[in-house]
């Protein structure tokens, strides 16, 4: 079966990848190839970041690889926190933190639209290629659900009458920015 490494330090990211793409392909973490270094992504752009994840494991470990970077955009904050979403309330990847703030500083707004976006990078051999998945939706008042991560108990994509945190992962897989960009992949992948 082929391999390839994902390129993240989210383990709710490998697993739901690892669900999206079954036995189709072995899905590498970063610890499997012995990699516990801290990727640097300060590109200002999800694409920047992506390829800047992707990059350093195909030049340090020497893997074809995949990485992701995903950001909430909110239109009503001038589409903050997009690239920033996961150092929104400080450094530290403090998701309670994060959606904390974002709930207070959409607080009165009436305009609550928002998308998430996932920028994949796929290097493979001298090859890179991007893929964007996005999904519409909008900005919750309050938490609702316990499944999923990050910014999903706030987030009600269009097609549903509940949070991400509400849907099973298949559900959410299905109609979610990741879901759609690791099609694009996968097509790709199997060519
Ligand atoms: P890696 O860079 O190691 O892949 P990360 O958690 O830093 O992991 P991102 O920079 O792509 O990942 O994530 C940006 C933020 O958006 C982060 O706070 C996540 O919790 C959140 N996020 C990403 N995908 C999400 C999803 O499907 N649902 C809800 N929140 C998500």
């Amino acid at each position: 079966m082929k391999e390839i490494v994902f390129a993240t330090n989210n383990q709710h990211k490998l697993n739901e990848l690892r669900a999206i793409v079954g036995d189709r392909f072995r899905i590498l973490s970063l610890a499997e190839i012995g990699c516990h270094d801290d990727i640097p992504e300060t590109a200002d752009t999800l694409e920047g970041n992506a390829l800047m994840k992707a990059r350093y494991v195909k030049e340090h470990y020497g893997y074809d690889c995949f990485a992701d970077d995903t950001g909430l955009m909110v239109d009503a904050l001038g589409g903050a926190p997009g690239v920033y979403s996961a150092r929104y309330a400080g450094p530290g990847h403090d998701s309670v933190a994060n959606v904390n703030l974002l709930l207070k500083n959409m607080e009165g707004k009436t305009d609550r639209s928002a998308r998430f976006i996932t920028v994949i990078a796929l290097i493979m051999g001298d090859e890179e290629y991007t893929f964007e998945g996005r999904v519409e939706g909008h900005i919750l008042t309050e938490r609702h659900g316990e499944a999923g991560f990050g910014y999903d108990p706030i987030f009600q994509p269009v097609e549903s009458d509940c949070s991400f945190a509400c849907m099973s992962s298949e559900a959410k897989n299905a109609i979610s920015h990741r879901g759609r960009a690791t099609a694009k992949l996968v097509k790709k992948l199997t060519e």
